[in-house]
């Protein structure tokens, strides 16, 4: 009997430590493919609240960007970005999570906003200019 329970509880053990280094892959993976030599870093962070967006960057210039969408509300909120060639909505995010929404931008101007509910008439909206 004792010998059958050990053989049951043993497989866990090895599924952990297989999850365990699988995430140790994934984020070195990312950690290599961001530091290419000569790769643009065009990222922009969106950081959402009630009831407000806030981007870490104001320049922007024709070309494909990454906006990493973090929520640090409370309500879930999403991003869309609407303007010359795009038209573009992320996942709607939860509380404390972060999704990413890549687009390309060329010279005008775009609105941003939250998608979710009335949150773009509370305050969730900015304009970006693309020059
Ligand atoms: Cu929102």
């Amino acid at each position: 009997m004792s010998a059958a329970i050990r053989s049951r509880s043993a497989p866990r053990l090895v599924i952990g430590l297989v999850a365990a280094a699988l995430t140790l892959t994934t984020v070195g993976a990312g950690t290599t493919a961001s530091a290419v030599p000569g790769a643009r870093d065009r990222s922009v962070t969106v950081t959402e609240r009630e009831f407000s967006l806030t981007l870490s960057t104001t320049g922007f210039k024709p070309g494909t960007y990454t906006f990493t969408i973090h929520n640090a509300g409370t309500a879930p909120h999403g991003l869309t970005i609407k303007g010359p060639g795009v038209d573009s909505t992320s996942s709607i995010v939860p509380a404390g999570k972060t999704t990413k929404l890549s687009v390309t931008l060329k010279k005008g101007t775009y609105d941003l906003w939250c998608p979710v509910d009335n949150h773009r008439a509370m305050g969730m909206m900015t304009k970006i200019s693309v020059k």
